[in-house]
């Protein structure tokens, strides 16, 4: 008997070597499950989508925006993280802004510099979690920052192709796009990453915002990016995300769209108004039923139109300044997602130099016990902090 197998075994052997092709390459076709805005993408980043597309089905992943590169009163200690921290895993998603890259400056609008924060997404990637830049860029006709949104000035018709921006904006994409080609892996591959363009479009605090253009000129605006940064600078690492403020329907939510060849990723916006209001329990508990109300209604919208669209669904900022709700992430977060199929949810940053903005509890501070309890329900995704 033992023969027999051993006999089969090699059998087995000599036939598979025998069929296996000496010198060609394997090709692997890995192709997204559905259309990307960018038909080059590179394989990884259709590898991305495809596995982000899956986990749908698993739960939700936990989010945190520089989460590597400070936290409440730290800033740059290798390994360091308030939400490890806090509960011994790091989170699934990491949010990165470049807001002054468009500038050539070395270090963001929140100081982290972007040769670390290369590092820190070469690290987050390396380690299987997932990447996702937005951008607070200033405002090109007036030199102010991305609140600079005086809506006189017209800055997106500014810099759309027939106005006096165009070029010099061209300039801010190019910087843009080298800091995206610059996004390599130890074996020089580059790294996928989610970019989440003119966000909150559907406030007005932004120059992009909704009182300081049309939507047909938000729109150009975005396509213009996608095409510039895929098709002149052949940028193909990219999932793109559209995530406005939340909105009150589908109207709304769609009003400024570009189109469902031009975004990768759905999400919203949705905060609880938090650190002014952190002493008085009424309004706190006010704040709540707001954020819950906004929440339940957005995530009614965003799942319906993912579904229609084929889109991937995700909270893509949350979270409430200072958590002065010491149930915020299980009732207020845990109770309005976990009935929704939706990717991930990011919270805001913990700021290193403003004791008061903070978004997730860092270790001794409030809600630590909540937010363990909240990262342990079965649905919640987050990363071994080792491989
Ligand atoms: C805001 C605040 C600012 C920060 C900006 C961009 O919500 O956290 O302090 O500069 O995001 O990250």
């Amino acid at each position: 008997m033992r023969s027999i197998l051993l006999f089969s075994l090699m059998a087995l052997c000599l036939f598979s070597c025998k069929q296996k092709p000496t010198q060609e390459a394997i090709i692997l076709d890995i192709s997204a499950v559905r259309p990307l805005t960018d038909a080059n993408a590179t394989p990884e980043t259709a590898v991305l989508y495809n596995r982000m597309d899956s986990l749908l089905n698993v739960g939700i992943m936990l989010g945190h925006q520089d989460d590597l590169a400070y936290g409440h009163t730290w800033y740059n200690e290798p390994g360091h993280s308030d939400v490890l921290g806090v509960t011994g895993r790091y989170p699934a998603i990491f949010g990165w802004e470049i807001g002054h890259i468009e500038l050539g400056a070395e270090y963001n609008l929140d100081s982290i510099y972007f040769d670390n924060m290369k590092r820190y997404i070469r690290e987050v990637h390396h380690l299987g979690g997932i990447n996702t830049i937005s951008w607070h860029g200033d405002n090109i006709l007036t030199g102010g920052n991305a609140w600079d949104c005086d809506t006189l000035t017209r800055v997106v018709a500014s810099l759309l192709p027939d106005g006096q921006n165009h070029d010099k904006f061209l300039g801010w994409l190019d910087k843009v796009a080298d800091f995206f080609w610059d996004l390599k892996d130890d074996n020089g591959q580059l790294i996928p990453v989610m970019f989440r363009l003119y966000h909150e479009h559907s406030g007005s605090w932004f120059w992009w915002g909704n009182k300081q253009c049309t939507p047909e000129e938000y729109k150009k605006l975005w396509m213009m990016t996608v095409e510039y940064l895929r098709d002149t600078r052949q940028v193909h690492n990219l999932l793109y995300a559209y995530s406005p403020n939340y909105v009150q329907s589908e109207a709304e939510y769609l009003e400024r769209y570009p189109g469902n060849e031009y975004v990768d990723i759905l999400g919203f916006d949705c905060y609880a108004n938090g650190e002014n209001d952190n002493t008085n329990p009424e309004k706190i508990a006010f704040q709540i039923n707001e954020y819950k109300k906004n929440m339940t209604t957005n995530l009614a919208i965003l799942t319906a139109v993912a579904e229609k669209s084929g889109k991937i669904p995700a909270v893509t900022e949350s979270g409430m300044e200072s958590i002065p709700y010491p149930f915020f992430f299980s009732d207020a977060v845990y109770n309005t997602i976990k009935d929704y199929k939706i990717s991930y949810i990011l919270f805001w940053r913990n700021a290193p130099d403003r004791p008061r903005h903070f978004y997730v509890p860092y270790p001794g501070g409030a809600s630590e016990v909540d937010f363990r309890s909240f990262v342990a329900k079965p649905k919640m995704i987050t990363l071994n902090a080792h491989k």
